[in-house]
């Protein structure tokens, strides 16, 4: 069978599971939250990256029932962390929405409805989107006004690789900037090379959003964002996405 076909089964028999991958604050490294990534766990292919499968999902249309059990599920492992570490746990878990799934008429309901049944805050969900997914689509637009109404943070993903309409930053229900690997790569080089990723923690600041610089791998990069002013990383350098990630070692480490 083909792969969308077999995204149906992989659905019912439980064979998606989720990792999960640090986002810290500088200096220090206190895991600040969690970023949610699905994986999926094929009976014959073995591990399935999202980039294979997402798009497929979106195009059958099962990205909406696959992203509900994401969303569902990223709230309880949250809920269950907090019950079990207290103060250490993160104080927010943060999910990938696709374009199809914001256009969803549902959306906003469902992610109330997941709220109220998981009893986790408002405050401690965040919902990733693409600025492709909500630019020129005044549906999504809507729909992330009614998200963010109900307390819950938005921010716009891989920022700089879409559109990078900076205007959207200003009058879309935007609270976090993440700002993509492909800025953050060459942050540690000579001059030119980091004017990107220099100019978008100003534009953050004056526009009141929270930075997250994307992909840090070495300790350079962290060190020549932190003196931008950005306080927020996520990267290999700070953990590996993992279905258990170790806050406590992860903060000493840090
Ligand atoms: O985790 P990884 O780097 O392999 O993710 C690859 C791509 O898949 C990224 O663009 C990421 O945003 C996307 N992705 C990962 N998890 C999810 C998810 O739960 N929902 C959606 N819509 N996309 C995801
Ligand atoms: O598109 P989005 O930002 O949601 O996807 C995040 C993707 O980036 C995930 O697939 C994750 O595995 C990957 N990722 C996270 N940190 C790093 C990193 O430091 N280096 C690289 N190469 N990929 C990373
Ligand atoms: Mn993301
Ligand atoms: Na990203």
């Amino acid at each position: 069978a083909e792969l969308g076909a077999q995204l149906r089964t992989g659905l019912d028999d439980g064979q998606f599971f989720l990792v999960y991958q640090p986002i810290v604050e500088l200096p220090g490294g206190r895991v600040s939250s969690v970023e949610a990534l699905v994986r999926w766990r094929h009976p014959e292919r073995g591990l399935v990256n999202p980039v294979e499968f997402v798009p497929v999902a979106e195009h059958n249309g099962l990205i909406v029932e696959l992203g509900a059990w994401i969303l569902r599920e990223s709230c309880e492992r949250l809920q269950a962390w907090r019950a079990e570490l207290g103060p250490a746990a993160p104080e927010r878990v943060s999910v990938n929405v696709s374009a199809r799934q914001l256009s969803e008429p549902g959306f906003p309901a469902l992610v109330a409805t997941v709220l109220r049944e998981t009893a986790l805050p408002a405050a401690c969900l965040t919902v990733e989107v693409t600025e492709t997914a909500v630019f020129d689509s005044s549906t999504a637009l809507d729909a992330l006004r009614a998200v963010k109404a109900l307390g819950v943070r938005i921010a716009l993903d891989d920022f700089g690789t879409g559109h990078s309409s900076l205007g959207l930053l200003r009058t879309a229900p935007v609270d976090v900037l993440k700002v993509d690997k492909s800025f953050v790569d060459d942050v540690a080089g000579p001059g030119e090379q980091s004017v990107i990723a220099t100019a978008l923690i100003d534009v953050s600041n004056h526009l009141g959003l929270t930075a997250i610089a994307e992909g840090v791998e070495t300790h350079e990069q962290a060190d020549a964002l932190y003196r931008m002013g950005y306080r927020y990383v996520q990267g290999y350098l700070f953990g590996r996405p993992s279905e258990r990630p170790d806050f406590a070692a992860l903060a000493l480490a840090g």
